[in-house]
């Protein structure tokens, strides 16, 4: 380190420590789970700081463990709070939610203050579109902790190797303290204090096809009607604001959208699901019926004056919904009755930041939303406070009044929601991506850290814009982001207007070919998939994991941040991978469609010895049945042994929750030159050999394949000849 770069880190340091900050004692610490504890400093006040993090108030399980080493310093100054964790030996560093950078966190700072940052460019890529006031360390032996600062305030997060820094502009809060035996273990942990998501449709783990100017319904279908004709799997056509009445939420374009029923029904009778957006502005304009009914209903933010607060969105000015108030999140759900009543599957809330484009405060030029002082009524458990407070909050506010709202008037569907903002355990109301990223290099392989982060984060359905939102991009660009975003739990290609057409075809034959085969890589995966994000809405183990997760001890797997596990079994080394450091056993290459050993840009797939990997028959759309033959790849370990599991239910509804569905657990054995494949186990109600008719098994086995096919009753032997 040059005598500058101590400077400015000596400089950084005590910036974000103010050395006469006055220290607070503790109040109260308390066990509130398996190795996890709550610690509260002396002048907490829930009515400063509310919890909008946690799922459920934590109940006291009994005294701290004697053993219980990581205690938090809490520090006030100036009416404003931190706290800070002090690391002993060589640990790494993980989360921070939504972040630019590398994946290992050691040495990173960012700002906890939602933004619409376009080309992630405000603050050099330090401040996004989310607030996750979590860390995790990894210690040299495997074992990890994880820590909560349970505020929304304006902050910044710093994570230096020997601390764990976090600086509010707000009152006093709480923290939460996770100590076990592995990163996987305090993941686990991380969910049940924040919750897990819910078990999304299937159809949302198809592919996605959106861009920002598909607008009019004739496009629209041009596109879905394309995805067929090209037999392109894809899911879901997305709606972005194009569709509206000059902006204005909940209606529809009189000419381009004119009939959205019948645009929905006709996508569905070809198989695909229309998501469109929503977002948070809604057009001052007297004339207006949601205008008209939130005045009436007083649910808008009002500044300190008692008029309505205004800012610049889309539709020119607009006023927000005060989300803090429970009567307002009711009244916004209600919006979406006669809206999804049109046939509409999944909604989009887009710039809930909330983004405003006035720029016109002195205190930051770039702040880009409402002033700090905004006032926020609160209600039920919130109390009134500032936009200082409930900023980080505000789009996992709008997400829970949405996700309630859609529940409410389809309560036997699954909601599919995705939202741009949002907060540590948002998770819960709805799936995320990663904003406006731009079609670059530096950006395709910052998508993988990116997803990672966020998985490590509570967060895993989330994924990027693939190829690119803002920018031209090329069609080497396009093929190699899709190759390995195909495998990212949200799968969608998305561009902004302006730009060239980013659809799979849209870059020569060549590269339609390989957009087909990536993503009819992904479909043949979908019942791997569909078990993964069963098993993570359990227990919020990330669907899309680092590498490290595979051997925790080993520390030079790290910082590996190009390829990345899907569910255990499953390695994905996307081509672009340069010395991509993998874990050591057993890893077989896996291929799954002809012809992708041939294409330099499709990713490497490696299953893991022990393990059995259950996949399906290329479709064209979730809805397809995918069980015609099963396939089940395995790789035995160094005992002759494997195991997998198969998660199978109606792909949409509850009925899952009243035990319609089956969890099959397939073991595998081998004795002399045969292997024999057989269920070991089953849970639910579901009849899983009604659904599944033959299994074909591949056995892979030092860069051979054997086959065998059979049943679920019968099991299926393969020989090794
Ligand atoms: O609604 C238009 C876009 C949308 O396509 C994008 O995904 C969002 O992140 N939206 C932002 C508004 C601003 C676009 C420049």
């Amino acid at each position: 380190m040059n005598f500058k770069t101590t400077l400015i880190s000596v400089l950084f340091i005590t910036l974000s420590i103010p050395i006469n900050a006055q220290e607070v004692p503790l109040q109260k610490t308390s066990l509130v789970g398996n190795r996890i504890v709550e610690f509260i400093p002396k002048g907490f006040d829930k009515s400063k700081t509310p919890s909008l993090i946690l799922a459920s108030e934590p109940k006291s399980k009994g005294k701290v463990p004697l053993d219980w080493t990581l205690i938090p310093e809490f520090r006030f100054q100036n009416n404003k709070a931190g706290a800070v964790l002090n690391l002993q030996g060589n640990i790494s560093l993980y989360g921070g939610g939504e972040v630019t950078g590398p994946l290992l966190r050691n040495g990173q700072s960012i700002k906890l203050w939602n933004t619409d940052t376009g080309a992630y460019s405000v603050e050099g890529g330090k401040r996004l579109y989310q607030t996750h006031p979590w860390v995790m360390g990894v210690r040299p032996d495997g074992s990890a902790f994880g820590i909560i600062f349970d505020s929304t305030w304006k902050a910044e997060l710093i994570t230096n190797s020997d601390q764990i820094i976090y600086n509010s502009e707000g009152a006093l809060f709480r923290v939460y303290l996770i100590d076990r035996e592995s990163p996987q273990e305090v993941i686990k942990g991380l969910s049940e204090l924040t919750g897990t998501i819910k078990l999304p449709p299937r159809w949302a783990l198809g592919y996605h096809q959106c861009r920002f100017s598909y607008d009019s319904e004739k496009r629209v279908m041009e596109i879905a009607d394309t995805f067929r004709e090209k037999k392109i799997p894809c899911d879901v056509i997305w709606m972005d604001i194009d569709y509206m009445q000059g902006y204005r939420v909940f209606t529809f374009d009189s000419i381009r959208f004119s009939n959205p029923k019948r645009l929905n029904d006709n996508l569905h009778k070809k198989g695909f699901r229309a998501v469109y957006m929503i977002d948070p502005g809604v057009k001052v304009d007297k004339d207006y019926d949601v205008y008209q009914s939130g005045s009436q209903n007083g649910v808008w933010v009002m500044k300190n004056n008692g008029e309505e607060y205004h800012g610049k969105v889309w539709p020119g000015d607009c006023v927000f919904p005060d989300f803090t108030d429970p009567k307002t999140r009711n009244w916004w759900g209600g919006l979406y009755k006669d809206f999804l009543n049109t046939g509409i599957d999944g909604v989009w809330n887009d710039m809930n930041e909330p983004a405003v484009n006035d720029n016109d405060f002195p205190e930051d030029k770039r702040l880009g939303t409402m002033p700090y002082d905004t006032p926020h009524k609160g209600g039920g458990n919130l109390p009134q406070g500032p936009h200082l407070l409930y900023h980080n909050a505000y789009g996992r506010l709008m997400v829970e009044a949405s996700y309630n709202g859609i529940l409410k008037t389809n309560p036997d569907k699954r909601p599919f929601l995705l939202t741009r903002s949002n907060l540590l355990g948002g998770q819960r109301y709805a799936a995320t991506w990663t904003g406006d990223n731009y079609a670059g290099w530096d950006h395709l392989k910052l998508s993988v850290p990116m997803s990672l982060t966020l998985g490590l984060s509570g967060q895993p359905f989330n994924g990027p814009d693939i190829g690119g939102f803002l920018g031209n991009t090329d069609g080497d660009l396009w093929a190699n982001w899709l190759s390995f975003g195909a495998f990212m739990p949200f799968a969608r290609g998305h561009a902004c207007a302006g730009t060239n057409d980013k659809e799979p075809w849209a870059y020569g034959a060549a590269i339609e070919k390989t957009s087909r085969i990536a993503l009819e890589r992904r479909y043949r995966l979908l019942p791997y998939l569909y078990t993964l994000f069963y098993e993570s809405s359990k227990t919020g183990l990330p669907v899309m994991a680092p590498v490290f997760f595979a051997d925790s001890k080993n520390s030079s797997l790290r910082d590996e941040e190009q390829a990345f596990l899907l569910g255990e079994n499953l390695l994905v080394v996307p081509s672009f991978a340069k010395k991509p450091k993998l874990p050591s056993g057993i890893w077989e290459e896996l291929n799954l469609i002809e012809g992708e050993q041939n294409d330099k840009y499709q990713a490497k797939l490696k299953i893991k010895g022990g393990s059995i990997i259950p996949a399906g028959k290329v479709i064209q759309n979730a809805g397809e049945n995918s069980f015609d033959p099963l396939s089940l790849y395995v790789c035995l370990n160094e005992k002759n042994t494997a195991k997998g599991e198969l998660y199978l239910d109606a792909g949409d509804g509850f009925g899952f929750e009243k035990g319609d569905y089956a969890l099959v657990t397939f073991a595998a054995e081998r004795k002399n030159d045969t292997v024999l494949v057989k269920v070991a186990k089953t849970e639910g109600k579901r009849n899983s050999s009604a659904e599944i008719q033959k299994i074909n098994v591949n056995l892979l086995l030092n860069g051979k394949i054997y086959i065998g096919s059979g049943t679920l009753k019968k099991g299926i032997t393969v020989t090794l000849k």
